[in-house]
């Protein structure tokens, strides 16, 4: 048989990839995408859990659907997160409830200072809450699904073993958690994560109250060297999608969607566990970071002061006309259940 001349070859290969351009490709390419907006870092949490739920969708519906993801902010931030999806900007976006007190008033019972230990009994719990309650500040979105950061620990410059090191101390924290640490007799400052590096770059801050595993993930341990062994609650986020762009999505796809949707809290809480547990390893031996115990004395003062806090929240709701109470007593029974 007569040997092929290499520019034949080369001419056929050609022919084919423009032949299956042409054809195959058109068919085969997905057909919705989904713009989904986030605020902080690519590296962070709330960014690594949205990169799997980008690949899973993509996977279970078998390439119908592209999810074109943008962190740091690139397309929406924390501040206009809600509006912009309202509005179509993003499709779906990472909104931070627990970054507007009382905007959220029901959810925001979530973040009270409960005493949970993992994030994901946490998550869990928080995303069994909002199917039960379905609040309704946020009936005009799709819910996508919730998760809360891991508990928050009180993180500072100088150590904090008391109230009496804590008062007046200037800490940055998420609004709902401003209470709290009033409660306590620092002196708060409400702000979204995504400005936090910058404040305590300043000065600004001496600490801050958030979950631990930003210690390594923002190089927060190079700046604060004591956390207060004091789990004061955590930080809640919802993934909200555009309510037009939900109808507009073939059922066998909401459907995907709606399966992850428990899935994906619980995945994200185990995934934030086992993260900050290697942040605290990492914080500890690259940069001498010092857990600091608390007293069993000194822990009961931090209870009663903080006891108040949580009757507050009921009593806000309650004046709206909202089953804080309900919502709490249902919280409690659930971590209960999911720590076990
Ligand atoms: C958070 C927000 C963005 C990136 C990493 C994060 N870890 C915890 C939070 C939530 C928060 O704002 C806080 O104070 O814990």
């Amino acid at each position: 048989m007569k040997k092929l001349a290499p520019a034949t070859l080369i001419g056929f290969f050609a022919f084919t990839v423009v032949l299956f351009n042409l054809f195959v490709v058109p068919f085969s390419k997905a057909e919705t995408t989904l713009r989904y907006a986030n605020f902080p870092p690519a590296p962070t949490f709330p960014c690594v859990q949205m990169e799997r739920w980008a690949k899973e969708v993509e996977k279970r519906t078998n390439g119908e659907v592209k999810v074109e993801t943008f962190p740091g902010g690139t397309l929406l931030g924390a501040s206009n997160m809600y509006e912009g999806v309202a509005s179509g900007i993003a499709d779906i976006g990472l909104s931070c409830p627990a970054y507007m007190p009382g905007r959220f008033p029901l959810m925001a019972g979530i973040d009270q200072p409960v005493g949970f230990k993992s994030c994901e009994v946490s998550s869990h719990v928080f995303w069994k809450l909002v199917k039960e309650f379905e609040p309704k500040s946020i009936s005009n979105f799709k819910l996508i699904t919730v998760f809360t950061s891991a508990p928050s620990y009180i993180a500072t410059i100088k150590p904090v073993r008391n109230l009496e090191d804590l008062h007046g101390l200037q800490l940055r924290a998420a609004g709902n958690m401003v209470a709290t640490l009033d409660a306590l007799g620092a002196a708060p400052i409400g702000m979204p994560m995504s400005e936090l590096p910058e404040a305590l770059q300043k000065g600004v801050v001496k600490g801050y109250a958030a979950s631990l595993e930003v210690l390594m993930d923002f190089k927060f341990a190079e700046i604060v060297k004591y956390v207060a062994d004091y789990s004061l609650g955590t930080v809640s986020f919802a993934v909200l999608m555009n309510k037009a762009k939900w109808d507009s999505l073939s059922p066998s796809v909401q459907k995907v969607i709606n399966d992850l949707s428990e899935e994906q809290a619980v995945w994200t809480g185990q995934y934030m566990d086992n993260h900050v547990e290697k942040a605290v390893k990492w914080a500890k031996a690259e940069e001498g970071l010092q857990i600091l115990d608390l007293s069993g004395e000194e822990k009961s003062r931090w209870a009663k002061r903080l006891q108040p806090v949580i009757d507050k929240y009921v009593d806000d709701t309650e004046e709206k006309g909202l089953p804080g109470k309900r919502f709490l007593d249902r919280l409690y029974e659930l971590k209960a259940k999911y720590e076990k």
